[in-house]
């Protein structure tokens, strides 16, 4: 009786999956992609993401943008008191695993910025994994500490 049933709710689930996975190629969710808006001197500038694995694991090769020169995958860590940065070459993400760039330790580096970046621009970034290939997001500049929740949409800034 129970085991009817459950045949019956999973097979409609099971469909869906499938078609999701044949409409999209992103296997891996990217979120929260973000820019803390870099000092105006400042040539480099550090991005930040969230993935979340797909149904395979898959590594992130690199990543790249139209707003710099280069952009290299770092890992900051605590050495002898010392915050250092150093360039991790790839990055495991597992099937279905969280890994989260975050100040402190993961970030992408942009180094050699093509333009100022201002707060409330968006920046494309474009990831590389080994599985599923070239993946587009846009990361938002925020400012740092958090700006006012106030400004919206309407008060983006162009460079020219
Ligand atoms: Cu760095």
């Amino acid at each position: 009786m129970m085991s009817m049933l459950n045949k019956f709710v999973l097979f409609p689930l099971l469909v869906s999956f499938a078609g999701a996975a044949v409409a999209g190629p992103a296997a891996i969710r990217m979120t929260d992609a973000w820019v803390p808006e870099p000092p105006s001197v400042s040539r480099n500038a550090v991005a930040y993401i969230t993935l979340v694995g797909g149904e395979q694991d898959d590594v992130l090769l690199g990543a790249s943008t139209p707003a710099a020169e280069v952009v290299e995958l770092h890992e900051t860590s605590l050495a002898n008191g010392m915050l250092r940065m150093r360039p991790v070459a790839s990055l495991a993400v597992q099937a279905g695993k969280r890994v989260e760039f975050t100040p402190g330790s993961l970030h992408m580096m942009l180094i050699s910025l093509r333009q100022p970046l201002r707060y409330g621009q968006k920046v494309s970034l474009e990831l590389r994994f080994e599985k599923a290939g070239k993946q587009l997001v846009e990361a938002e500049v925020r400012s740092l500490p958090p700006a006012p929740m106030a400004t919206g949409a309407e008060s983006h800034h162009h460079q020219h």
